[in-house]
């Protein structure tokens, strides 16, 4: 691994019982050096016990109990809190279901030496998805054009969730008032590192469909996103025309 400091891979879950112990493996195995964040909001299928259990074993392994279902960026803001408390250089956003491969994460963070923000992209030259319906792939990649055209900016994937943060650019953006949630908290993270004019890197990753436990993804995630991100725009274009920005 790249020399970027200390490392800490936040998890989210809910109900992942079945995927959380090999992917915390894996990326112990891929990235021996880094520490492990599970953030669990009191999953009913004993997700928080089986990380408490890794957790005692290895104590590079740490959970976050949270007391009810609020969320994937809630949890990661509580998340990302917990590592930048305890002065974690570098904040990496991961999924427990299989879907972000942690071999890849040592590209993710050589490419963060150079970079504030570096997001594995499905949707740049190299990367894929594997075994995903044709209708998922046709739903992100309409969103990330969506998101392009109507915020201005020129990331690829700005919904993808496999990511990595240097804690500057955390305290730079700000994260305490973010209160979007599903894909719009990825999309909200990256509009406000753009904003801030930090540097963001795209890193081709191969995205797999997850083949082990229940997708969280609902209607409600989609139109959240929808309505948050057209806000988003309509207010851009508004502040350009009245001149409060310029680019
Ligand atoms: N703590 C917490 N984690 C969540 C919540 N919702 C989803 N997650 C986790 O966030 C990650 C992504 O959720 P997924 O259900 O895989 O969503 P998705 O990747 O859009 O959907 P699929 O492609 O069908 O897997 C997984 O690790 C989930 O367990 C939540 O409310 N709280
Ligand atoms: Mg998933």
């Amino acid at each position: 691994m790249s020399d970027c400091g200390r490392v800490l891979v936040v998890i989210p879950t809910y109900n992942e019982r079945e995927n959380l112990e090999i992917i915390i493996h894996r990326v112990r195995v891929a990235v021996p050096a880094a520490e492990v964040l599970v953030a669990d909001d009191a999953s009913p299928d004993g997700t928080g016990e089986i990380a408490d259990r890794i957790a005692a074993e290895d104590g590079q392994v740490h959970v976050l109990h949270r007391a009810g279902k609020e969320g994937l960026g809630a949890a990661y803001v509580a998340g990302f809190g917990w590592g930048l408390e305890r002065g974690f250089d570098v904040l990496v956003e991961m999924d427990a279901d299989g879907s972000h491969q942690p071999e890849e994460l040592p590209r993710l963070l050589s490419a963060l030496q150079d970079n504030d923000l570096v997001i594995g992209s499905r949707w740049v030259r190299g990367g894929q998805v594997e075994n995903w319906p044709k209708n998922r792939e046709v739903l992100s990649r309409g969103a990330n054009t969506y998101a392009r055209l109507m915020l201005g900016i020129s990331v690829r994937d700005s919904t993808g969730g496999f990511r990595a943060y240097r804690a500057t650019t955390l305290q730079k953006i700000g994260i305490d008032d973010v209160t979007s949630q599903g894909y719009c908290f990825q999309v909200d993270l990256t509009l406000r590192t753009v904003r801030h004019d930090l540097r963001i890197a795209e890193v081709p990753i191969t995205f797999v469909e997850r083949t082990r436990g229940n997708s969280k993804m609902s209607r409600a995630i989609m139109w959240e996103a929808f309505r948050r991100l057209t806000g988003w725009g309509l207010a851009y274009r508004l502040d350009r025309l009245t001149g409060r920005r310029h680019v």
